[in-house]
């Protein structure tokens, strides 16, 4: 859990960020309907739940900055005993203050008005510009004669950037739920006939070790369907011989976890399966073992190419020069993403990759990050030797940057062939 403390630290952090006679507007997500009466399950804006870990929608966060005074506003939701009676409890504007360190808590329906009220003598506003939300709409439109409008996502993105011990031990929480779901996955894979059968058992351990849900629509891929990155229908077959990559993380109190293993329906491995899978994780591995603070990320995604393009080359994959292949993008064709990504509130987290200058930002103490190489050959290449045909295998793990190194965060969730193919 997040303690109250550190939500404040965060403000007082993101305050010295800001202009001075400035007023900042965070607003929380809207309630989305999935069909006629029937709505999505609620899930707070990562931006919003950062600065002040309220839950509940129909609510914003204002900080005011004057000349060196910061003065923070809650907006909640009016107790309704009827509407309780239909959504569930509401704290309430009492309830809210006796819980949150702000300055003042106020009733949305005082939005609008008090909003107005602030808008005197401030000389630029900050909103969320990553967020599409009417509250903003109007908010754009009754500032308007401000001299600036800027993004907060930015700054509130770089605050995000490092997670605190609080937000590791989360991040470790939601891990050891998805930790259980792969090794479920691992054992049970041979007895059941369909990927949605395979997702449910996974989904099943997420719900029941009290995770939220999924961080992200989880991806079982049967054979070439792991040919397709965002494969999420996950409704095809488990065939006998083939691999399945199961890209599924749990999120826990708000923080994500994201995790890809690619394992044998049968429980054993081929020989080609195992050649690509056993090059792929020795390039997974090194690449691990040079995280640490200052190294840059693009010089992590350059390496792992020249090591992915090395091991298709030795396999048959690819013929010619690294550096010519890698250039002329005959890899990209292979290994069409990134490295990896930062991971925390959201599993692909918003904390930026350049600073305001447009510099790359490097590896900090207290980053989290994924490493996840991979390797995809359609069944249909014929450019390719046979036997690897319709394989497509990623291997990732949650990385926490250290000043001298790293933790590999995830680093008991079986990869090794021995160990996957023991259960
Ligand atoms: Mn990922």
């Amino acid at each position: 859990m997040i303690k109250e403390e550190e939500y404040a630290k965060r403000r007082t952090a993101l305050a010295e960020k800001l202009q001075k006679h400035s007023i900042t507007v965070l607003v929380s997500a809207k309630a989305q309907q999935r069909s006629n009466d029937t709505e999505y399950p609620y899930r707070q804006n990562s931006n919003f739940y950062y600065m002040c870990g309220f839950k509940e929608d129909n609510s914003a966060l204002v900080i005011i900055k004057k000349e060196k005074k910061v003065k923070t506003y809650l907006f909640v939701q009016k107790k309704d005993e009827l509407l309780e009676l239909w959504t569930g409890k509401r704290l309430g504007q009492k309830g809210a203050k006796a819980i949150f360190n702000v300055d003042a808590v106020l009733t949305m329906d005082r939005f609008d008005k008090k909003i107005a009220e602030l808008l005197k003598d401030k000389l630029s506003i900050y909103i969320d510009f990553t967020m599409q939300d009417e509250r903003l709409d109007t908010l754009r439109h009754m500032t308007s004669h401000l001299a600036s409008h800027q993004n907060i996502s930015h700054k509130v993105g770089e605050l995000r950037l490092c997670k605190s011990e609080a937000e590791i031990a989360l991040i470790k929480k939601a891990l050891s739920i998805t930790k259980d779901a792969h090794h479920l996955a691992m054992k049970k894979a041979k007895t059941l006939s369909g990927e949605s059968e395979l997702q449910a058992e996974i989904e099943y351990v997420f719900k029941k070790q009290g995770a939220y849900s999924d961080a992200y629509t989880s991806i079982v891929a049967c054979g070439n369907n792991a040919n397709t990155l965002h494969y999420i229908k996950n409704d095809d077959r488990l065939e006998n011989n083939k691999l399945i990559l199961i890209d599924a993380g749990c999120e826990y109190d708000y923080y994500a976890s994201d995790i890809t293993r690619t394992i044998p329906v049968s429980g054993k491995f081929t020989k080609a399966q195992k050649e690509l899978y056993s090059m792929i994780l020795s390039v997974e591995k090194e690449i691990i073992s040079m995280v640490k603070a200052g190294v840059m990320r693009t010089d992590l995604h350059s390496h792992s190419e020249e090591l992915l393009c090395k091991g298709l080359i030795s396999l048959g994959i690819l013929k010619g020069d690294v550096k010519k292949l890698i250039k002329k993008k005959k890899l990209k064709k292979y290994y069409p993403h990134g490295i990896g990504h930062w991971m925390g509130l959201d599993v692909h987290d918003t904390g930026p990759y350049k600073d305001t200058k447009g510099r790359e930002i490097p590896l900090l103490a207290g980053m989290v990050m994924t490493v996840e190489p991979g390797i995809y050959i359609n069944k249909n290449d014929t450019t390719v030797p046979k036997r690897f045909r319709g394989i497509g295998i990623r291997i990732e793990d949650d990385i926490l940057v250290t000043k001298d190194g790293c933790e590999n965060l995830s680093s008991e969730i079986f990869k090794e062939i021995e160990d996957i193919e023991s259960l």
